[in-house]
């Protein structure tokens, strides 16, 4: 189906009630405060993390207050690579390093001294730390974080100098599956716990980064695959997943570079995480919710002035074929935007990130109507996402504007 006139905002604003309890509410990166139906006066813990959910050391200790329901405050921090960092956070900070936590009025910094401070006083997420089942799976994943470094954030010298690279991931990637299949859950221990959360951050960006820079896929591992189903069936981990597109991205300035081996199979997964077709991608698996149009919708609406403001388009043009592509989203009509307009709806649909805007099947589905919309009128790219910095991703530019 095809129409020619876009539904105007106000139609649009019609199409969804979408709304999530940020405070009480299931895992969410919008929160700033988190209760879990209990008083304000209870908590005891400031989490200072960055704004974009990029930092994977803040994503283990975000999931790790999830997981135990500890009421908390969130203060969002700009990383060096897309902003210039707060002078209050380097008073408090000198090193600027994220993530940090204010416990009882006690600043702590360093992911791991943060886990350990809190599990003293709240008690271990399962296992502690420091218990002896736990102490070897923290090695291991720092084992396979540096195979994952050896061979993505280094040029290789030679063709046999990447098979090489490859061969010693995928040894430590067979010590990972040997440690999983040595219990009886989907999980690293008996049951899930902290040690799972510790494995989160890197495994998912291992998963991203390799399939689109190597054409690599981590999760097609049996005992990972298996992993990776039981942690999507938490809805705290759900609430924290990032998508390939993000992490693809994201990762290139925060690890030094990002090196592809442009085989073949490489270069399809890029083309496909780059300009879709993104349902399907192994970076999710559990069904797509319901409410994924409406919530798309709704965080397109609330954000609108700033996404209007920082796309290169006139705001005329972009305001038009932005609600074309919202138009095909709530309506599954295609509509036409005005001629020009492809650049801008490719350069926003390169730019919405998950979970900092809206979650992984919301973000499909948008860009699926972005880049539809766009290919109506052209094949024209927006412009390329830079890969030293993500300065394009200042958070300076998008102050809230209600
Ligand atoms: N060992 C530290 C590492 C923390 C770290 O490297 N944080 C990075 C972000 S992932 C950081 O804050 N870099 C400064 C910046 O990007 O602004 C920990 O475990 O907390």
């Amino acid at each position: 189906m095809m129409t020619n006139a876009p539904l105007s905002w106000t139609e649009l604003e019609a199409l969804t009630d979408f709304k999530i309890d940020t405070i009480n509410g299931p895992t969410n990166a919008q929160a700033q405060l988190r209760l879990f139906g209990r008083p304000e006066s209870e908590v005891r813990v400031n989490l200072y993390r960055d704004n974009h959910a990029w930092c994977p050391y803040c994503q283990k200790v975000w999931l790790w207050l999830e997981e135990k329901q500890i009421p908390y405050r969130i203060i969002k921090v700009t990383m060096f690579c897309y902003g210039e960092k707060e002078s209050w956070y380097k008073r408090k900070v000198p090193s600027g390093m994220l993530p940090a936590l204010e416990l009882d009025g006690r600043m702590i910094t360093e992911s791991d001294d943060i886990l350990m401070a809190l599990e003293q006083v709240f008690k271990p997420l399962g296992r502690s730390m420091r218990d002896p089942l736990v102490i070897p799976l923290r090695q291991l994943e720092r084992l396979l974080f540096r195979a994952w470094c050896s061979w993505l954030c280094y040029p290789a010298r030679s063709p046999q100098q990447e098979q090489y690279n490859r061969e010693q991931f995928i040894q430590v990637v067979a010590q990972v599956e040997q440690a999983l299949v040595s219990t009886e859950s989907p999980y690293f221990l008996d049951e899930f716990s902290i040690v799972d959360v510790i494995f989160t951050p890197y495994v998912e960006r291992m998963n991203a980064s390799l399939f689109y820079y190597k054409g690599y896929s981590l999760r097609e591992n049996t005992y990972l695959g298996a992993w990776f189903d039981a942690m999507e069936s938490r809805l705290t981990y759900r609430g924290t997943q990032s998508d390939f597109h993000t992490h693809a991205h994201d990762l290139p300035p925060q690890m030094g570079g990002c090196w592809e081996n442009g085989e073949p199979q490489m270069l399809k997964n890029k083309a496909r995480v780059d300009n879709g077709p993104w349902f399907g991608l192994p970076d999710v698996t559990y069904p797509e919710p319901e409410t994924s149009r409406a919530e798309a919708l709704q965080r397109v609406i609330k954000h609108r002035t700033n996404i209007l403001k920082v796309n290169p388009a006139d705001n005329g043009l972009f305001d038009q074929a932005l609600r074309c592509a919202m138009t095909h989203l709530m309506t599954g009509s295609l509509c036409k935007p005005p001629a020009g307009s492809d650049v801008s709806l490719r350069y926003l649909r390169d730019r919405i990130n998950v979970p900092r805007d809206m979650s992984i099947y919301a973000a499909k589905r948008l860009k699926e109507s972005l880049e539809l919309t766009a290919a109506l009128v052209g094949d024209g790219q927006g412009t390329p996402i830079p890969l030293k910095d993500r300065r394009d991703q200042d958070p300076a530019n998008f102050v809230r504007v209600f």
